[in-house]
């Protein structure tokens, strides 16, 4: 049986630390199903609409070599549905996200990957903004 990896983010403004994380989590397994949360998501949740829109955004992640497969994450609480549904073996999350999906370890490996030092779609954001 293939073991299938799963990840979950908004991946707005592409750059090498979304690159990084989906390279170290498709290297956990054969298959790489990422959730990439919805612009409503991100409104109601992060306060902010992304620069690109989910169809961008789901569209740039599905092209990378590492990955297999894409869908929108519609709900934050829907994770163990979403595992469920993917057949997940092992879900990964950023460290920012340490502990909190514990739970779901029940039914699938659950692994915590250290975040790329010093770039963020904010800093990145920022730093144009500055130009
Ligand atoms: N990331 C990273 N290094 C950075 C920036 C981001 O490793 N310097 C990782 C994050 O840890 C995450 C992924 O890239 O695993 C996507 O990051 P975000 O778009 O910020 O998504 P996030 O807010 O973590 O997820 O269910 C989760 C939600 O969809 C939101």
């Amino acid at each position: 049986m293939p073991r299938t990896v799963i990840t979950f983010g908004t991946f707005d403004v592409f750059h090498v630390g979304h690159l990084r994380v989906l390279e170290r989590a498709a290297a956990l397994g054969d298959r790489l199903v990422v959730g990439v949360s919805a612009d409503a998501l991100n409104e109601r949740k992060k306060g902010r609409v992304p620069v690109f829109s989910q169809r961008e955004r789901l569209a740039i992640v599905a092209a990378l070599r590492v990955v297999d497969e894409v869908f929108v994450e519609e709900s934050l609480e829907l994770k163990r549905d979403y595992l469920v549904e993917h057949a997940a073996d092992v879900l990964v999350m950023g460290d920012d996200w340490a502990g909190k999906f514990d739970d779901l370890g029940d039914i699938c490996e659950v692994v915590y990957l250290p975040r790329t030092p010093a770039i963020s779609t904010t800093a990145i954001i920022e730093h144009i903004a500055e130009l």
